[in-house]
């Protein structure tokens, strides 16, 4: 069995970034993500082997994944792929606006072939990381091993939001021919794991899946370089778009003839939600043959920088961030989750699985969340010094509930029946438990030591015998009273502060009452008075403690109503999220099965349209279904959370009132 192999990749790109911008057209830049306030991405200055491909295995570079695993922003992932030495390369480093980067054919030798990427800041969408991957060697007979071409361009496929396929010359059946691979998609793709025995060896289960694809897929965009044909149809000027539109107009008939014309459009066609067309002239006079990358940007021809620059607008401008089918935006450590998943599959003979590897890799975000948003917690209570008065333990629990909510939202994908976020809150609800615990026996030693500290002088005199003579117990009151004073001036005494002292009070009781029977100063009348008073202070001492004790339950009861309408608030903002995402990404899966059927009721494909017809009530089925999901997710979620605060409230009241659940 293969397995996935870490290999230290040392090879770096031709060298660091030259800091060479070139100048791309104004453009109006996007909003600024919700994450966009989140750490820039760490420099890359040259990129890195992501995935080789050597001797049938795809290894994954360590040195590539930890500089995408540190990446917490939002990615938009361009990958360029089609046949060698085309100019993808040259292209990718013109996207990253820098003149050197990725390893250009000439200055290569026949070394790694795989998956490049290079990290960038978004040139113009601010806290958004742009992620170039380049495909090398694809088709390349003296480079490397061809057996997995198929796989690392499935897998620039699966990780991008973008997919640019670049060839030379025009969009002819040759070109199409080269692009065969798209036919193989659906052999080598599975969008869920059908197979529920286990045995998942490669075949596929369900032949309808691939027209799911469409919702997995990024956006394609066809680039054709050293073009030299006069877009126009007829008479009539064609767009580039339109020049790929007809190329790849399907055939009518059934014969083998026609399904091997029309089987690479029809994939172009549904797979894909968005296509588009880039024609780009030679850079170089016809007939030159020069390293573009020496050449000053003079000297390349105008026509070429000027689609070169119309290229890069778009994809810059328009390129949609890398999100999961449901619309959930993607940070670099869930891409290298996915990236992981894909290639430990490929590696052991399986097809990758992509609901599969996105529940892996959720469940995988799920957990870092929570462990994110509690350290965020415990981090911020942590700041309070103990003993501290219960009100303010209180408000700092609030505050911090509320952060550690807001980073598992932010941080957390789809969690089924809120397993995550219940576990968070019981979590974050211990460690409330365990600080008041703490706060409790920092609060008595805290009243104890100053209880013996104000005691000394009584504690001196009574040694010294000073109150065992006539009026002594005069003197021996008003200490006390001095006592009592300090103690009720003293601060940050905490939530036990009159317990401690009703227990101070009535240990002294046998003593106060010694030295009041010793005095003979006192007539027995006043004695007998004097007792009482003791008495009757004592039990209000008793009483303080008892509406201490009180006050303090209804505090925490006040603070799970709280937590309780925090949480509730939040696990309806993170589903009405939720929804709004999966809806706009089902409504854009939608929109392009509405373009293809509209073409192919123009063109007479009736059969074609047909089918259509049934893919878009399937989806249309699905709509309907998540906006009764969403109402049946709340109604689960608020009743997930009344239990979760009913078993707060029945452990907090035991506890209070000191009785085991
Ligand atoms: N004719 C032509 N050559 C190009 C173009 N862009 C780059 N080149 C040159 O073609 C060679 C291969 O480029 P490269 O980007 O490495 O191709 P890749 O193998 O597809 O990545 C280099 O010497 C480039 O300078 C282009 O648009 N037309
Ligand atoms: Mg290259």
């Amino acid at each position: 069995m293969r397995g996935v192999r870490g290999k230290q990749n040392n090879q770096q790109g031709a060298g660091a970034g030259a800091g060479f911008a070139f100048s791309f057209g104004s453009s109006v830049a996007k909003p600024v993500s919700s994450t966009a306030m989140d750490a820039p991405v760490p420099p890359m200055p040259a990129p890195l082997c992501l995935v080789t491909n050597e001797d049938s295995v795809l290894s994954l570079d360590p040195a590539a994944l930890a500089v995408l695993q540190e990446v917490p922003q939002p990615l938009v992932v361009v990958a360029i792929a089609g046949p060698y030495r085309t100019g993808k390369s040259f292209l990718m480093n013109r996207l990253a606006q820098k003149r050197i980067g990725f390893p250009l054919g000439p200055t290569v030798r026949a070394e790694t072939k795989g998956i490049w990427m290079w990290c960038l800041p978004h040139p113009r969408r601010p806290g958004v990381t742009l992620v170039l991957l380049d495909t090398e060697g694809l088709g390349d007979p003296n480079k490397g091993d061809s057996h997995n071409d198929a796989w690392i361009f499935t897998l620039a496929l699966l990780l991008s939001s973008t997919l640019v396929y670049n060839s030379i010359g025009t969009i002819d059946q040759k070109a199409l021919e080269n692009l065969e691979l798209v036919t193989e998609l659906s052999e080598m793709i599975r969008v869920r794991d059908g197979n529920k025995d286990g045995n998942d060896s490669v075949g596929r289960e369900d032949e309808a899946e691939d027209c799911e694809f469409v919702r997995f897929f990024p956006g394609f965009v066809w680039v054709v370089r050293d073009f030299t044909l006069e877009l126009r149809l007829g008479e009539r000027p064609i767009t580039e778009d339109e020049y790929l539109e007809q190329a790849l107009e399907l055939k009518h008939g059934h014969g083998r003839k026609v399904q091997n014309y029309n089987s690479t459009r029809l994939c172009l066609r549904n797979y894909f939600p968005t296509k588009k067309c880039f024609v780009l002239p030679s850079p170089l006079g016809t007939g030159e043959q020069r390293r573009m990358e020496e050449l000053p940007e003079a000297a390349l021809a105008p026509g070429f920088l000027q689609q070169a620059a119309k290229f890069c607008d778009y994809v810059l401008n328009t390129a949609r961030h890398k999100t999961l089918p449901d619309g959930r935006e993607l940070t670099g450590r869930a891409l290298c989750l996915l990236l992981h998943s894909y290639v430990e599959a490929i590696n052991s003979g399986r097809l990758p699985c992509l609901e599969g590897a996105a529940a892996v890799m959720m469940a995988n975000e799920n957990a870092a969340a929570v462990a994110a948003a509690l350290e965020a917690y415990a981090k911020g209570m942590r700041e309070l010094t103990l003993p501290t008065e219960p009100a303010e333990l209180s408000a700092s629990h609030g505050k911090h509930l509320n952060e550690a909510l807001t980073i598992f939202q932010r941080r957390s994908f789809r969690d089924r029946d809120q397993e995550h976020q219940r576990r968070l809150m019981e979590q974050i609800s211990t460690e409330y438990n365990r600080l008041q615990e703490e706060n409790d026996a920092a609060s008595r030693r805290r009243c104890k030591t100053l209880l013996i500290e104000l005691a000394q002088a009584l504690d001196t005199n009574l040694a010294r015998g000073t109150y065992a003579q006539p009026g002594g117990y005069r003197a021996y009151e008003a200490e006390r009273q001095k006592l009592l004073e300090g103690y009720r001036q003293a601060e940050d005494k905490g939530p036990k502060a009159e317990e401690v002292l009703d227990e101070f009070l009535a240990e002294r009781r046998a003593e106060a009452g010694a030295v009041l029977k010793a005095d003979n100063a006192l007539s027995e009348v006043e004695k007998q008075l004097e007792d009482q008073k003791q008495q009757a202070q004592l039990m209000e001492q008793q009483q303080k403690a008892a509406a201490e004790r009180e006050q303090q339950l209804q505090a925490l009861l006040e603070d799970e109503r709280c937590s309780h309408a925090q949480n509730l608030q939040a696990l309806e903002a993170k589903m009405r999220e939720e929804a709004a995402n999966a809806q706009r990404e089902l409504d854009r899966a939608l929109e392009a099965k509405l373009r293809e059927h509209g073409e192919m009721l123009q063109r007479g494909f009736n059969e074609r349209a047909a089918l259509l017809e049934q893919e878009m009530a399937a989806l249309k089925r699905e709509i309907s279904g998540s906006k009764q999901d969403l109402a049946a997710n709340i109604f689960d979620a608020v009743r997930a959370a009344c239990d979760l605060a009913r078993v707060w409230k029945i452990s907090r009241m035991s506890k209070a009132r000191g009785t085991a659940v």
